[in-house]
């Protein structure tokens, strides 16, 4: 394994390559990645970087958000399998019928959609910035939300909106199980329950705090005197434990669940020796259609400026 993190890190400063990873990603991965986020911050990154080469190590839209922003960039992911359900609950062709059937809506997007889904998309919104991007438009604006019913309804609920969603959902933020949720806060009651808004209503409802992966971490490291169990993808615990090394994460588990927590399989799908593979062949190479890119690199921008 060293041997392997030396040569990536090798070809990495021979290529000028950058690695950017999700905090879903494997512990390793994330080790090893120059910069450690959520989408947002890998959008952020990718749009500033000076590097010739992009690794995204996360998922297909995460690297075509990249090439979007970066059209000159070779952008590469270490496992082309690597989709994402929600992503794919939201085909193009269905949204952009289902935008055109309602004329003189606004459409907001969450960042986990391909780009051609992006391209028919007013404005781009990731879990951590939804909330203040559809607070910026006139609370009587009649606004499309997709694809994630869930994150939706949230917004809708903190915002005081009535959007039109899209009925997409994540198969990891859909699993979590509220029964075992129950249990695991009888077990601990001193425990505090941390959920991503991807989660069910029935989940949220058990949770202390709702909010983005990066909203999630940052409240551990504010208090990290106390106990946490966290329902999004278990990824996030291996920064969060790095952060807060004397803190306990509990895991939430799924309905069906061999491991005791609930990982995407997308996610999972990069590692260590495929990163090689892929900075030193520099393929899969993420290729986005130059006119769907036009299109799409609109709305994500103007999440960038609404974010800085
Ligand atoms: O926006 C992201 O990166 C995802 C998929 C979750 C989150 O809340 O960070």
């Amino acid at each position: 394994m060293n041997d392997l993190i030396k040569a990536i890190n090798e070809l990495k400063k021979e290529k000028n390559a950058i690695i950017l990873g999700h905090y879903y990603q494997k512990g390793e991965i994330q080790d090893i990645a120059d910069y450690v986020g959520d989408s947002l911050a890998l959008a952020q990154w990718a749009a500033k970087t000076e590097a010739d080469i992009i690794v995204m190590c996360g998922v297909h839209f995460m690297g075509e958000t990249a090439k979007v922003l970066c059209p000159n960039k070779k952008v590469l992911v270490p496992d082309m399998n690597a989709g994402c359900s929600l992503a794919d609950s939201c085909p193009a062709d269905k949204f952009a019928q289902f935008v055109k059937e309602h004329p003189g809506y606004t459409v907001v997007s969450y960042v986990n959609t391909t780009a051609a889904v992006k391209a028919v998309t007013d404005v781009v919104v990731t879990s951590t910035n939804a909330k203040q991007i559809v607070e910026s438009f006139p609370k009587d604006e009649k606004i499309i939300f997709g694809p994630d019913r869930n994150l939706g309804n949230y917004i809708n609920s903190v915002t005081n909106r009535n959007m039109l969603l899209w009925d997409g959902a994540c198969h990891v933020h859909e699993q979590f199980s509220v029964e075992k949720i129950v249990e695991l806060k009888a077990e601990h009651p001193d425990a505090i329950v941390l959920a991503h808004p991807e989660c069910k209503s029935t989940v949220l409802k058990l949770a202390d705090v709702v909010g983005s992966t990066a909203a999630l971490l940052k409240y551990a490291v504010n208090h990290p005197e106390k106990k946490y169990i966290v329902a999004t993808e278990s990824g996030i615990l291996h920064e969060m434990q790095k952060k807060c090394p004397q803190t306990t994460f509990i895991p939430a588990p799924p309905n069906d669940s061999t491991c005791g927590c609930n990982e995407c399989s997308f996610m999972r799908l990069n590692t260590l020796e495929k990163l090689y593979e892929c900075l030193k062949n520099e393929s899969p190479e993420i290729t986005v259609d130059p006119e769907i890119a036009k299109k799409a690199v609109k709305p994500i921008q103007r999440m960038l400026d609404i974010s800085a």
